[in-house]
């Protein structure tokens, strides 16, 4: 059995704890608290991080952590990407600059992302439509990134594990030399 430490992270109100609540077979842990952030509506947020995990088909178990969406968080992200196999960054669309919102992770987790696998999950592209997949795409060519960008509602089980299957599929072909 292989034990798979995936992390989460985006902006605040992007889906992770949702993203992980959906697909966790142990209660998640959550550490949200009031929100005291004023430059956001969202009522809790969090400060530390989630975790929950779930056991593949194959047996295998995947551990789901989230990190703290904030960049004045960003010693934790250090310590939460270590040994973990893969990365999703998850976005709003419905937000002011998404693409500024992936430059803050691609940009924070930089190195980790020399190394490990990737997928973006976009949220509610479906009533908000810019910008498009194309243009996250692009956004990562100008980091010299090729990532898979999914379309995705982080309250649905199935785009949720579609996600994380895209990482695997990743390790699987061999592109990151576990
Ligand atoms: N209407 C709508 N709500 C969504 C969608 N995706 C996520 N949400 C909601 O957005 C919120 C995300 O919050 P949360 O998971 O706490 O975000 P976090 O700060 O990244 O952990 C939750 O209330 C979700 O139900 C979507 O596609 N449509
Ligand atoms: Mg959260």
């Amino acid at each position: 059995m292989n034990e798979y430490k995936i992390l989460f992270t985006g902006t605040m109100g992007a889906g992770k704890t949702t993203a992980i609540g959906t697909v966790s077979e142990t209660p998640p842990i959550v550490t949200d608290v009031v929100n005291n952030d004023q430059s956001h509506t969202k009522e809790r947020t969090t400060v530390g991080l989630d975790f929950g995990q779930f056991t593949l088909d194959s047996g295998d178990r995947i551990r789901m952590f989230g990190t703290p969406g904030q960049s004045r968080f960003d010693f934790l992200w250090k310590i939460l990407a270590k040994n973990a196999l893969g990365m999703i960054i998850l976005t709003d669309n419905s937000r002011p600059d998404p693409l500024a919102d992936l430059r803050v992770y691609l940009e924070g987790f930089s190195e980790d992302l020399d190394t490990m696998p990737c997928a973006i999950g976009v949220g509610r592209l479906d009533s908000h439509a810019a910008p498009s997949l194309d243009d996250y795409v692009d956004e990562l060519a100008r980091h010299e990134r090729v990532f898979p960008v999914l379309a995705v509602d982080v309250r649905k089980r199935e785009d949720v594990i579609l996600l994380i299957d895209t990482l695997l599929a990743q390790l699987e072909a061999g592109m990151f030399g576990e």
